[in-house]
């Protein structure tokens, strides 16, 4: 069966249990169950995991290769200064759809720049956790799964 994974960085493990009036009272746990309902209904296995270390998130990369057939990843903060995650994206040549929760094109200059959008299929962001949904209908799409 073929398998995503579903990559979470930085301070994601704190969403639906601080600043609700950002990031929403939806939980990481949530979105993780919403994921996996929808990744099943597509005919994937899934994995879902979340790092606040750059270096884990680059070696769960790595490990998709041979593992994983497509990559779903909100690099959080990481997002707007990680070479290393743009390198590691690069050198697995999975497909990868960089997920936002929040639209990062109408918030602060700092969050306009992403370096994962230039190896990405594609960026969707602002739609809270639909947004993983509409990243996973992607790849199932890219993959011919949809
Ligand atoms: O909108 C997104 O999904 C972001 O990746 C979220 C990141 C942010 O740095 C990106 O610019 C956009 C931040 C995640 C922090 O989540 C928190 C949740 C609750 C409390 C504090 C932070």
């Amino acid at each position: 069966m073929p398998s995503l994974l579903i990559l979470n960085g930085p301070n994601l493990n704190l969403l639906g249990l601080r600043q609700p009036e950002v990031y929403g009272s939806v939980t990481l746990s949530d979105i993780e169950e919403v994921c996996q309902a929808r990744a099943s209904a597509l005919g994937f296995d899934m994995t879902f995991f979340q790092s606040n270390h750059e270096g884990l998130l680059v070696d769960a990369i790595h490990d998709a290769r041979g593992t994983h057939d497509g990559i779903a990843l909100n690099a959080g903060a990481f997002t707007h200064t990680s070479i290393a995650l743009m390198d590691a994206i690069t050198s697995v040549e999975l497909p990868c759809v960089e997920v936002h929760l929040s639209n990062i094109h109408a918030r602060e200059e700092f969050r306009h720049r992403s370096y994962i959008a230039p190896v990405a299929l594609g960026q969707i962001c602002g739609f809270g956790a639909q947004s993983y949904l509409l990243a996973i209908d992607a790849l199932a799409s890219h993959l011919g799964q949809l």
